[in-house]
């Protein structure tokens, strides 16, 4: 880390404070649920553009000084720097975003380490039911391990093939399409298996377990 502690602009409480209030009103909900071949989750709106979301905390990784380490209920736990990392087949994916905050931006060609490829590697053990990701800001957020697993997930580090900029999470961070982003870690430092589901930050803060966003799981 370049600076004192890493960590570059204080937590934003305000945005903080309002999204937990959004979760205690229930704003946005429709109470709609959308086909997925509509491609647009209810409640959502198209964006072109590409907004930053994080708690204010834009940490200075770079491919020197990141590390991943993935721990808990798995059979061979790691520490991998960027080199471990990279020498491992990358895939590409192209999917579409959905944050809880109503926007969406559709096809986003991702490019990183399938999380399947992760997983042949660390072995989870049967017990090991969620995932809990952390970023290097002190975010956290959890994920049943089977939406963690599915075949589109990606630890990436490439959007549209230019390495991931420094405010959407580079040099790697998580993509997991099938929930709201909220649910996709940036500033990747941690992936811990556990038994029993583990509110993350927004969890804790009235945001749901799962975070579906074709049944609208923004809140609960
Ligand atoms: N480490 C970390 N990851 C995070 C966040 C954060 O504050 N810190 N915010 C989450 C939220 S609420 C969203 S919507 C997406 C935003 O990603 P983006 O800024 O690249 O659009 O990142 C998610 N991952
Ligand atoms: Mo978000």
């Amino acid at each position: 880390m370049s600076d004192d502690d890493g960590l570059i602009g204080q937590i934003k409480q305000k945005l903080v404070d309002s999204k937990r209030k959004w979760s205690q009103e229930g704003r946005l909900l429709t109470g709609k649920a959308a086909d997925p071949a509509t491609r647009l989750p209810p409640g959502q709106r198209e964006v072109k553009n590409w907004p930053v979301l994080d708690l204010g905390i834009q940490p200075d990784v770079t491919t020197e000084n990141w590390r991943l380490e993935v721990g808990g209920l798995v059979d061979f736990p790691l520490v991998w720097d960027w080199r471990k990392f990279i020498g491992h087949a990358q895939e590409e994916f192209v999917s579409d975003i959905h944050c809880v905050t109503a926007w969406s931006r559709y096809d986003n060609r991702w490019k990183g380490l399938s999380t399947r490829a992760l997983l042949d590697i660390v072995k989870p053990r049967k017990e090991a039911k969620f995932v809990v990701q952390h970023g290097f800001d002190g975010y956290t957020t959890n994920v049943p391990l089977e939406y963690f697993a599915d075949d589109d997930v990606l630890l990436a580090h490439e959007w549209e093939g230019q390495p991931i900029s420094r405010e959407h999470g580079g040099p790697v961070r998580l993509v997991l399409p099938k929930l709201y982003f909220w649910k996709s870690a940036k500033w990747i430092s941690k992936l811990e298996f556990v038994a029993e589901d583990k509110a993350g930050f927004w969890e804790v803060r009235g945001y749901h377990m799962r975070g579906d966003p074709w049944t609208e799981e923004r809140y609960g």
